[in-house]
């Protein structure tokens, strides 16, 4: 099944600041709030949108079929993102006693990880809004996903990355896909500091998670595993959480399906962060009112060594207000679910995704999760965008001559 684009469709939406309320127009290049400096996001006028679910349904499952709840007009940047597989976790599932665990794996995206929804959405928004160029920090997967979505589009992309702490398969997309590849002798929030400040400076567009319109692009994950799942709200949705713009999305996303009478029960949002690097975490245990930055982050889980989380405000509101949790994991038990994922499902995740998976488990033995909820884990990138961490955790390929002899030796048969 095709998707064909209507090229006259114009969304109606405004910018508004989840601070203070003010509101921007849609043409605005702008990313927080200029009064408060609070965050922004994206406001349909849901009682206006003309859709149904059996319109959704009747098209390719992908970023694109939700179009009605997408700010870009006419024909977007795309890749064909999204449509990516549910599958059911039968083995770790019956391991934990969960009958009803499922993994959505965003490895299967164009670039390999779930950063390619928000992209096509967000480098379709930089043409739509007549930028020339655009740039990121990145602790990997969003450098990856932009240099291939700024290739597809035929504009320059710049990457800030921290220096030596970037898995090999998203730096070799990074520069195959010809983006300008800076490494920073810092980590990723100072990296995004300087992003920051650039663009401002020499009016690049910004498409980090700060970035309203990426995160419409991400907010369609919960809309497909619905779709997925005939219909069926999950109980909870667990996200590995870095900047925390992807649980934030998901949340916005389904509070939309629930204004537009498309649910009738909103899943329990559950963020899952590595030991050390766990802010989100702290802020939710402690019942803090901000999140509270962590100078030092630090995991195997590069993709989530993020210390100052840009979408602290979102995931505190989504957490709360949908009665979730956090939690955090050690990077044993992120290597530990890899591989059990890998080899007992057949599911091959970078070590980030597995968090989620490893925070079920962790949920589930310490009590917080109920063994009859219907879950779905977001596992968020593909096996291969970190290739050393692999290779470090198993044993090398058995060395043989070549004859018949040495390999029924070298296979003990
Ligand atoms: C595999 O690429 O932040 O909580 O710069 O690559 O929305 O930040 C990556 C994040 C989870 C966390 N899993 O998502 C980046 C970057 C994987 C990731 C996350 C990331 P957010």
């Amino acid at each position: 099944m095709k998707y064909e684009y209507d090229l006259t469709f114009s969304p109606m939406f405004d910018l508004v600041c989840i601070g203070c309320g003010a509101t921007y127009r849609s043409d605005a290049v702008i990313y927080t709030c200029s009064t408060c400096g609070h965050l922004l996001e994206v406001r349909y006028d849901l009682a206006n949108i003309n859709i149904t679910r059996k319109d959704w349904l009747s098209r390719p499952i992908s970023v694109w079929r939700y179009r009605e709840l997408l700010p870009v007009a006419g024909e977007p940047v795309t890749l064909q993102e999204g449509g990516t597989p549910l599958y059911h976790l039968k083995r770790i599932g019956e391991e934990l006693g969960l009958k009803e665990l499922y993994a959505k794996h965003e490895g299967m995206n164009p670039s390999g990880s779930f950063k390619d929804r928000g992209m096509t959405v967000g480098v379709s928004m930089a043409l739509q809004l007549g930028m020339k160029s655009v740039a990121c920090a990145s602790t990997g997967n969003t450098s990856a996903s932009l240099a291939v979505y700024g290739a597809r589009a035929g504009i320059p992309v710049i990457v800030l990355l921290p220096s030596g702490k970037v898995a090999l398969g998203k730096v070799a997309q990074a520069l195959m896909h010809g983006a300008k590849v800076i490494s920073i002798n810092g980590n990723f929030d100072r990296a995004l500091e300087m992003v920051r400040d650039l663009c401002e400076t020499k009016g690049i567009y910004l498409l980090n998670s700060v970035n309203p319109y990426r995160l419409e692009g991400q907010k369609t994950i919960g809309f497909e595993a619905i779709d997925q799942l005939n219909g069926e709200v999950p109980d909870r949705m667990v996200l590995p959480v870095g900047n925390a713009g992807n649980i934030s999305a998901v949340y916005k996303g389904l509070l939309e399906l629930s204004e537009l009478g498309f649910i009738d029960q909103m899943p329990m949002m559950t963020g899952i962060q590595a030991e050390g690097s766990q802010p989100v975490v702290r802020a939710i245990r402690q019942n803090l009112p901000e999140v509270i930055p962590e100078p030092s982050p630090e995991t195997i889980a590069t993709a989530i060594r993020i210390g100052a989380p840009v979408n602290a405000e979102k995931v505190l509101h989504a957490i709360r207000m949908s009665k979730g949790t956090a939690d955090y994991v050690t990077d044993e038990e992120i290597l530990g679910m890899q591989r059990d994922l890998a080899r007992k499902e057949g599911i091959g995740v970078e070590p980030a995704s597995a968090a989620s998976v490893a925070g079920v488990k962790k949920l589930v033995e310490t009590g917080v999760i109920d063994r009859d909820e219907r879950i779905v884990c977001v596992v968020t990138g593909h096996l291969l965008k970190d290739p050393e961490t692999v290779i470090r955790q198993c044993a090398p390929p058995i060395e043989c001559d070549a004859t018949l002899e040495s390999l029924l030796a070298a296979l003990q048969l």
